[in-house]
């Protein structure tokens, strides 16, 4: 459906009233120190988006992760994790910063949950420390643990929201990298343990389970060019652990449905449209490469029971350690398809070109081998994150669009599944202001969410079955490498004294979570 005809048909059935780029305006004028963003390119027009609609019933989420938001890194048991070895050595994290306190979300978790409640959210997306469960990853629980797990739960559903739980944010037991790492076959069942121990003991609360926080970029950055920890660059590992956990993605699927009977599963994946640089053969066949690698490895390997065509010549299975009778491990029926939107790449063809390429903006990141090979010689294509749309303070491309492009595809790719958006979000460094009462006004972090809920929209009406959508994040929490340099929440966190203000976005997707509709 064409933009026009979406929001006229979205408008009448909201009976809503255009008024011109409104909230955005109004609230700069007051605070009389920016001007209103632009309109972002990609979009629909700012002033048309009043009165769009979303489905009865359509869940509005926000989302954390356990080393980003807890703290308590050595509590009531926790092991250490791969991350707070990493964190604690010395220069890795942008001002030295660590998780060992974070947003001290293992002590403050009900002020959090009474947030999300005032912002009229119904599902709370969240992880489990593996640590916390098994200190070193495998072996009897840690009741300590999981009786926390139990009381946020608790604290979750009597504030009527869903908990949606992801079992692994990369928060790995050290103790299992120093059995090898996620390169090391046997984590898979290991993992398996833990899915099965957390379906047994919280699947009375939980229901929603997704295995893997963004599967291929944990895999990648830390094993395949090691800039996340644990720190290894090797291309052949990065390729043990995608089949690892790809096996381990299957395994745990059927250790929480046998331990619970209420579990639904699906996943979290990151994922970011490719664009063909040009419309030569040869670049659109590097899209369909990158898409079938970055995108939908994992979906399509749990779905089909084998891997998507990423590979230029014979795909290198041996490398990755398949064996006979893989695919049937592999295979997971998922109730639903989670997945992250960002922003997007650009890909052409290697194409022989020498390449260099290095681009790492957070979490999303691009590396080229530096020779002919583009990213490696296995996939042969080369990815850039562009930058025609305006900057967010992370560096990435704000690119509304993207969202219902990727939504559609995957929709259309792997016949129309129950689609969830786990994450989106975007950074940008506004404070608590004294001229607005000590509000925070950060209307680019509100165009942005108005602009990509506007294309979800558009894609819903076009068919797609998209059931929730969280934000990322319900507070601003430590952003991995880039320490707390980086701010993504709807929610402002003074690291001083950890008090939490609840900024004009987040207050904005708050009212809109109760109409149901974007509006302001
Ligand atoms: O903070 C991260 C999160 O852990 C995973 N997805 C992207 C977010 C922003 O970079």
């Amino acid at each position: 459906m064409n933009r026009r005809k979406f929001l006229g048909n979205t408008l009448a059935a909201a009976g809503g009233t255009l008024i011109s780029g409104r909230g955005i305006a109004h609230a700069n004028e007051k605070a009389g120190a920016m001007q209103p963003p632009p309109q972002i390119p990609g979009s629909v027009p700012d002033a048309e988006v009043d009165g769009v609609r979303f489905p009865d019933g359509f869940l509005w989420g926000m989302a954390t992760a356990s080393y980003q938001v807890e703290g308590a890194w050595n509590e009531d048991g926790k092991g250490e994790s791969i991350w707070d070895r990493y964190a604690h050595g010395v220069g890795h994290i942008k001002g030295g910063d660590t998780g060992d306190v974070a947003c001290d979300h293992y002590h403050l978790f009900k002020q959090d949950i009474a947030l999300l409640k005032r912002l009229n959210q119904k599902s709370y997306r969240f992880s489990i420390s593996w640590a916390r469960i098994q200190p070193s990853g495998t072996g009897a629980p840690n009741e300590k643990g999981l009786d926390h797990y139990k009381r946020v739960m608790d604290a979750v559903l009597e504030a009527g929201i869903r908990p949606f739980c992801t079992l692994y944010h990369w928060d790995l037991p050290q103790g299992l990298e120093d059995r090898g790492g996620w390169p090391n076959r046997d984590l898979a069942g290991y993992f398996a343990d833990y899915a099965g121990i957390l379906a047994k003991e919280l699947g009375d609360r939980i229901t929603v389970w997704a295995p893997f926080n963004m599967p291929w970029a944990f895999t990648y950055y830390g094993y395949g060019i090691g800039i996340h920890p644990p720190n290894r660059a090797k291309f052949s590992d990065f390729l043990k652990a995608l089949h690892t956990v790809s096996l381990a993605q299957g395994e745990s699927f059927r250790a929480i449905k046998a331990a619970s009977s209420k579990a639904t599963v699906g996943s979290a994946y990151s994922m970011a449209p490719g664009y063909p640089k040009t419309d030569s053969e040869a670049d659109r066949a590097a899209t369909a490469r990158y898409h079938a690698m970055n995108n939908t490895f994992f979906l399509h390997a749990a779905l089909k029971g084998k891997y998507p065509n990423a590979f230029v010549g014979d795909p290198p299975y041996e490398l990755m350690g398949v064996r006979a009778g893989d695919e049937n491990i592999m295979r997971a029926p998922l109730d639903w398809v989670g997945f992250h939107y960002y922003t997007r790449r650009i890909v052409s063809d290697a194409g022989g070109a020498r390449g260099g390429n290095r681009q790492q903006y957070g979490t999303e990141i691009e590396a080229d081998t530096g020779d002919t090979n583009g990213r490696d010689p296995y996939t042969r294509f080369h990815a850039v994150m562009p930058s025609e749309g305006p900057l967010t303070h992370a560096g990435l491309e704000v690119w509304p669009r993207g969202i219902y492009d990727l939504a559609t595809q995957i929709s259309r790719e792997y016949d129309h599944p129950i689609i969830e958006i786990t994450e989106c979000g975007c950074c940008y460094m506004d404070t608590p202001y004294e001229k607005e009462n000590g509000r925070v006004p950060d209307e680019r972090r509100t165009a942005f969410f108005r602009a990509t809920l506007a294309e979800l929209a558009r894609a819903i009406a076009d068919g797609t079955n998209v059931r929730a959508f969280h934000a990322w994040s319900l507070m601003d929490n430590f952003e991995w490498t880039d320490g707390y340099s980086q701010r993504y929440g709807l929610t402002y966190v003074d690291l001083r004294d950890q008090k939490r203000t609840v900024k004009d976005s987040g207050l904005w997707y708050g009212r809109m979570a109760v109409l149901n509709r974007l509006k302001g």
